[in-house]
């Protein structure tokens, strides 16, 4: 029996809701499959924490993290903290502390699921998008001076190290060297940032010769965000800085019909610290508390978790189960034109889960 330690922090608005389907659910995947065990402790962190005790986390939170094997996510952000003060509280020290410089995140149309582009499917919207997770835009290095003044001067600096490019773009190398059709493409902005993104490509050249069986481009972000809407089909691999791909991966949630669908994985690949899974989506505080919100993003999240743990089949009955309800198209959120509610698609995929298995 493989047992594994899972840390889940459900965090803010509907995050708590979708949580809780994620976490029912991957207990019933572990049911099935009879040879994992999974024990879930959970953290209430988030906005109310702060409003009660002055941080969005205790102090030796990332202490207590570093002990799991995995950290499940929810949502955070609520309009009672500002957003800078929650996000730096809680999500970014937790991916910059476990050093989870991938953030992976498919962008994958699912069956069943009408998407917004005339005559792209399924066939069509099948990517994996690679955000750099540390540094970057991210970096959080700046400061403001004068503040109220009429010469306030407000700084905030991109950073990018050799050993930081290189290592999200040799990531990024290697899965398109693993999918069939071996092709990357980077986003790039070299024009305007004649510093960051002009390394960044010569990076991105360097490796190319390493890896000679991927076919390579790249683009300037602008046009990379109007290719995801004009031609999906000829992406396959895409790389990005931490900024870039936070932008491009919200495009690629409406590409697959709601921001409701998409998980992410923030790994650490060394595996030198526990890897992080959320759906991409935010709290959503206008919908949160109504029992609406779509749970099948901080699920499939679960699938990516057993796959990062070395459990793919698992994984991969999961996204099976989750396909078999979209598929129906008969136990959808609103988010998608249904009426069913959280529970009820989370119910569903469990059941999916137990007929796949049988
Ligand atoms: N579940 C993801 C989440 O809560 N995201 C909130 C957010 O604002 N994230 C910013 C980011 O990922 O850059």
């Amino acid at each position: 029996m493989d047992q594994y330690r899972i840390a889940t922090i459900p965090g803010d608005g509907i995050g708590v809701d979708t949580t809780n389907e994620a976490v029912e659910t991957l207990h019933t995947v572990a049911e099935v499959h009879g040879g994992l065990r999974l024990h879930f402790d959970r953290y209430p962190w988030g906005c109310a924490y702060y409003l009660r005790e002055g941080r969005m986390m205790p102090a030796d939170g990332l202490r207590i993290l570093g002990d799991y094997d995995s950290i499940l996510f929810g949502a955070v952000g609520f309009p009672t903290v500002p957003d800078h003060i929650s996000l730096w509280g809680l999500l970014l020290p937790i991916r910059q502390s476990f050093d989870q410089y991938i953030n992976l995140r498919p962008v994958k149309l699912l069956p069943g699921v009408p998407g917004p582009l005339r005559d792209k499917g399924p066939a069509e919207i099948d990517m994996v998008c690679i955000r750099e997770n540390t540094e970057g835009e991210y970096s959080g290095v700046g400061g403001r001076a004068h503040r109220g003044m009429d010469d306030e001067v407000v700084v905030q600096t991109s950073v990018f190290t050799r050993s930081g490019v290189t290592r999200v773009l040799r990531y990024a190398f290697e899965l398109a060297q693993r999918r069939p059709r071996r092709d990357l493409v980077s986003a790039t902005k070299s024009n305007a940032l004649q510093y960051s993104m002009v390394f960044w490509d010569e990076v991105f050249a360097a490796l190319q010769k390493e890896y000679p069986e991927v076919a390579c481009r790249q683009y300037h972000v602008d046009a990379l965000a109007a290719r995801f809407i004009t031609a999906p089909e000829s992406l396959d691999v895409v790389v990005a800085s931490n900024l870039f791909g936070d932008i491009l991966t919200d495009l690629g949630g409406a590409l697959q019909g709601s921001l409701g669908i998409p998980p992410s994985g923030n790994i650490n690949p060394e595996r030198r610290y526990p890897s992080l899974f959320e759906p991409v989506h935010g709290s959503a505080p206008d919908i949160a508390g109504q029992g609406i919100a779509n749970p099948i993003a901080a699920i499939w999240a679960g699938s990516m978790l057993l796959d990062h743990l070395g459990h793919t089949d698992a994984g991969a009955l999961l996204l099976r189960a989750i396909e078999a309800v979209t598929a129906a198209g008969q136990t959808l959120t609103p988010d998608l034109g249904g009426s069913a509610t959280t529970r009820q698609v989370g119910d569903a995929i469990r059941a999916q889960v137990r007929a796949l298995a049988g």
